[in-house]
């Protein structure tokens, strides 16, 4: 059984499910005898990226450093999972052309259910003023073109979204 490196690069509202269905591939993985590495944003935020905010500016640059570090992991046989919400198509396709292997994955769901979930009482905090600069509320989301996996959160059981992976991992030959 073997692997091959690639960034499977998650993107979608917060909220969406990307760090979620993160964590389930990466058990799946496990189970199948893959290893794997997680750089997720809300984490990342507190070390390799410590102190940039929310402009497109520090956002571009969150994304820049993720990309390269999964670029190292990637063509040394990780596969690399990357749930960050970048929000911009343009920063997105530069890290598709600077990653060798490289799959996208939209975790799609409509910005009123991520907010219904609220999970992290993010949205609430929107509202009442104390965040600004709030994907999808007050900041742009541009949902990719042609992801090569759509994970429609509010439609689609775990399990249907994570076997959906899996399946183009192995469709392109990564595991
Ligand atoms: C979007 C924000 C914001 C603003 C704080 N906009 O769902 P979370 O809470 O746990 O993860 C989100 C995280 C966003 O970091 P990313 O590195 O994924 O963003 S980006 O790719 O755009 O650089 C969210 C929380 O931080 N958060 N403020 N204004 N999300």
């Amino acid at each position: 059984m073997g692997q091959r490196g690639v960034a499977v690069w998650f993107t979608g509202f917060s909220g969406a499910g990307k760090s979620t269905i993160a964590n389930a591939l990466a058990k799946e993985l496990t189970s199948q005898g893959y290893t794997y590495e997680i750089l997720d944003g809300d984490e990342i935020r507190e070390n390799l990226t410590k102190g940039l905010g929310f402009s497109k500016e520090d956002r571009d640059t969150n994304i820049r450093r993720i990309g390269f570090v999964a670029k190292l992991l990637a063509r040394n046989g990780v596969i690399v999972l990357v749930p960050v919400i970048s929000p911009y198509r343009e920063i997105r396709d530069e890290m598709r052309t600077k990653i060798d292997n490289f799959i996208e994955v939209f975790a799609n769901a409509p910005i009123e259910e991520c907010e219904r979930r609220d999970v992290k009482g993010l949205y609430k905090k929107v509202r009442a003023g104390e965040i600004k600069q709030f994907t999808g509320i007050s900041d742009p989301y541009e949902p990719p073109l042609n992801p090569e996996v759509e994970c429609r959160t509010d439609l689609e059981e775990l399990d249907e979204s994570v076997a959906k992976i899996i399946n183009k991992l192995k469709e392109l030959d990564y595991i």
